[in-house]
């Protein structure tokens, strides 16, 4: 899991930004639409199927996934149903793929966030 939220401020901390829901899944068209966030808010992948979630540079599928940090980055393994959150701690485009084999290619699992 990536780290979410403030580190250990006390009780009374709050994430500062929106929680930004995601549903991870099959995209029929090509892949999900741009999408835009601003600094400080949160990602927050769920899904059903059997999927992960891994940070990648651009918005190619890469051919492999390991990590490479900070632009190649497991955000959750791949699980069977699962959940994953993602802050966004400075402004730039973010990518986020699903690393099962065929399912960013095929299966348009590639989102794009634009955080400003
Ligand atoms: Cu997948």
């Amino acid at each position: 899991m990536a780290p979410v939220g403030a580190p250990s401020a006390g009780p009374t901390a709050a994430p500062s930004g929106t929680i930004i829901p995601l549903v991870w899944d099959f995209q029929t068209s090509p892949s999900y639409p741009d999408q835009t966030a601003k600094v400080g808010d949160t990602v927050e992948f769920t899904w059903t199927g059997f999927h992960g979630v891994y940070r990648v540079p651009d918005g190619t599928c890469p051919a492999s996934y390991s990590p490479n940090p900070p632009l190649m980055v497991e955000v959750a393994p791949e699980t069977s149903g699962g959940a994953a959150s993602f802050e966004f701690d400075a402004p730039g485009d973010y990518f986020f793929a699903c690393q099962v084999p065929g399912h960013c290619d095929g299966g348009g699992m590639i989102v794009k966030y634009t955080v400003a």
